[in-house]
């Protein structure tokens, strides 16, 4: 495919993302190392980590190596946090206005949910119709953002032991845009400057996204959207097909293309596709989006971040919608050598050289019924001289949620993580990980993942994904149940089998990185495993992270108590006190912490021993077959 690619590339002469990283290089080490400051306007400044004859160096403003480093670290947690809080206050803003019914096309899919949510939130349900109800809901959600004052609402799903960590280190978040904002302020030249310190900020604001924007947005899409099933579906490029028009979905908010999926089927629209020759209209996905409506349409996947590029080389793709993140600006670039339409949907973001329709939760239905049939008249344009599909397509079963796992392990009328702790706890499984985040173009394409994931599973782990490290293994196969098994141990082969779960499972996009902390929070109040999520046998992992996103996802995970490895490369290399205190110390107050290491081999092997550590030390090192008691040895106990 590569080869076919390049052809293609070489005829139209445009750069990829590969091409440009090799023209980038070599790359700032001050950068990489977290060590240039441009805060203000005595600088830029730039620190080498051990100074001149060992001695420490500083900035114009007397900014050292550990504050430097901590600040940069500190702003990519509040850009990570502000892009999920985003997303979440957009799908608060929707719930709302589906409520007040000035949303035509969308509603309320998941009624029970709903109600569990207002529980949650405090409000009364009874005599309350479910418009007002979800009014309600929407309110509350969307008031978190601006909270002064008091801590966000889904703090107290978490165990109560991790509660008390957050109020006895003093990181409890109040509301999610007041932490992002404390946060920006406190990098502010000559504000806070002590690394430890700054880094409370970056924990608040962390929390705030996986606690709240993040958990928002996820909770409330299944409401609206429906809470994911289990479904089969298909991923990588070999999804296009040339005698369809194609229409692709790009970014991480579902609410454009959720509308997307409806009209595409409607017969006024496939009677037009087929007036043009065509045999209908596919759709299909990339990054989180694709995630969102796989795991609730079953519609196909095309690839993940380091892909979109290259599906529009394949020339028969009609229009891209993009909205936010994770967006490459040179897609216009890449498009104008095909009949390829870029499309812009979000009023936050627009790109040189791209249509832009901006769409609303009002106006939804309209503008995708104009997109469809914009891509249907440029199916026209397409020059099948230029169409080159490559073959491969893989299937998955994705659209896992906390509860659904919660269901298959123990029924619907007694859902329950008994049978999933008690393979934990008799040894069959080892241990639970989280795989998420990006793929990076200085790694491989999905090497990290694919190694880390298969040495995990061929170890016994069970593996959760979401994000682009979803997408990258169900391309391998890993989420195909027959194919996945055979990489599994003996132990988590069995358990998968007699489930019917794969081994590697499906979770969902960015934003649902906090299906992860609840399914921990679930295995914790099931019992037997402690009481804290630190106390579980489980770790979390970044292989080829690329978005600041990434670290807001990572230290969230990390403050909640959970061991989480990053590869590539590490933002605070440059500061050996604040790496120290990230890699190490914060374990001690938080019960997690950071780890940084590129080889996917020796990254699995840092997990597997976290997770024997947390074994050993719930007593449940070696494996132990469960123990069914018959009435003679209950008399006997008593
Ligand atoms: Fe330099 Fe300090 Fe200004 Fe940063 S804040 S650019 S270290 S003077
Ligand atoms: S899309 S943040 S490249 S996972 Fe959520 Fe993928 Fe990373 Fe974007």
């Amino acid at each position: 495919m590569a080869t076919e690619q390049n052809q293609v590339k070489t005829k139209n002469n445009f750069d990829l993302v590969w091409d440009r990283l090799e023209k980038q290089q070599p790359q700032c080490k001050f950068g990489q190392l977290g060590l240039c400051c441009r805060f203000c306007a005595m600088g830029p400044c730039t620190i080498s980590p051990v100074g001149s004859g060992g001695k420490r160096q500083y900035g114009v403003c007397g900014a050292d190596a550990d504050t430097i480093a901590a600040r940069h670290f500190v702003r990519m947690t509040a850009a990570g946090s502000s892009a999920h809080s985003g997303h979440g206050r957009s799908v608060a803003e929707a719930l709302i206005k589906i409520a007040k019914n000035q949303a035509p096309g969308y509603q309320i899919k998941d009624e029970y949910k709903l109600i569990k949510l207002c529980k949650i939130f405090g409000i009364e349900i009874a005599n309350k119709k479910i418009e007002e109800l979800a009014l309600e809901l929407g309110e509350k959600a969307l008031a978190e953002f601006g909270k002064q004052e008091d801590k966000l609402t889904f703090l107290k799903m978490a165990p109560l032991k991790r509660q008390i960590i957050w109020e006895k280190y003093k990181v409890a978040p109040r509301g999610v845009d007041r932490e992002i904002s404390e946060a920006i302020e406190r990098t502010v030249m000559g504000t806070d400057q002590e690394y430890k310190h700054l880094m409370k900020a970056a924990t608040k604001c962390s929390l705030a996204d996986g606690w709240g924007g993040s958990m928002i947005a996820t909770e409330l899409q299944d409401i609206i959207f429906g809470t994911p099933q289990p479904l089969v579906g298909k991923v990588n490029l070999g999804v296009l097909d040339e005698n369809y028009v194609n229409i692709v979905v790009h970014g991480h908010e579902p609410l454009l293309s959720e509308m997307l999926a409806i009209v595409v089927d409607m017969p006024e629209f496939v009677n037009k596709a087929k007036q043009k020759g065509a045999k209908g209209i596919n759709l299909g996905g990339i990054c989180c989006t694709a995630n969102e409506i796989l795991m609730r349409h079953g519609i196909p996947i095309l690839g993940n971040f380091l892909n979109q590029e290259m599906a529009i080389t394949t020339g028969a793709i009609e229009i891209m919608t993009v909205d936010i993140q994770c967006i490459m600006q040179s897609l216009p670039m890449v498009a104008s050598c095909f009949h390829t339409k870029i499309i812009t949907t979000s009023p936050k973001a627009k790109l040189p050289g791209a249509t832009h329709m901006e769409f609303t939760e009002e106006n939804a239905l309209e503008k995708a019924k104009e997109i469809v049939h914009m891509a249907i008249e440029n199916f026209d344009n397409r020059k099948k001289e230029k169409v080159s599909i490559p073959k491969q397509e893989v299937s998955l079963v994705a659209g896992f949620s906390h509860e659904t796992i919660s269901y298959i392990l123990g029924g619907r009328f007694r859902a329950s993580y008994r049978p999933l702790n008690d393979n934990i706890i008799n040894g069959k499984i080892r241990g639970v990980a989280g795989v998420v985040g990006c793929n990076n173009p200085k790694i491989t394409a999905e090497e990290n993942h694919l190694i880390l994931v298969k040495e995990l599973i061929k170890n016994d782990v069970l593996v959760l994904q979401t994000g682009c490290s979803a997408i990258a293994t169900a391309k391998a196969g890993l989420m195909d149940p027959v194919i996945a098994l055979d990489y599994c141990g003996p132990g988590l082969r069995e358990v998968c089998e007699a489930v019917g779960i794969p081994p590697v499972i499906h979770l969902g996009s960015c934003v649902d990185n906090s299906r992860i902390l609840m399914a921990a929070t679930a295995m914790v109040k099931e019992g037997g495993l402690g009481d804290d999520i630190s106390e579980l046998p489980a770790a979390g992992a970044a292989p080829e992270w690329m978005n600041e996103k990434a670290i807001t996802i990572g230290q969230y995970f990390v403050a909640s108590g959970v061991f989480t490895v990053f590869g590539v490369t590490w933002p605070t290399l440059g500061s050996k006190n604040l790496t120290k205190y990230l890699f190490e110390e914060i374990a001690n107050e938080l019960g997690g912490n950071w780890a940084f290491e590129s080889d996917p081999v020796k990254m699995a092997k840092l997990m597997l021993d976290h997770i024997d550590e947390k074994r050993k030390k719930l007593g449940i090192d070696k494996a132990r077959e469960r123990v069914l008691y018959d009435m003679a040895m209950r008399r006997e106990l008593e």
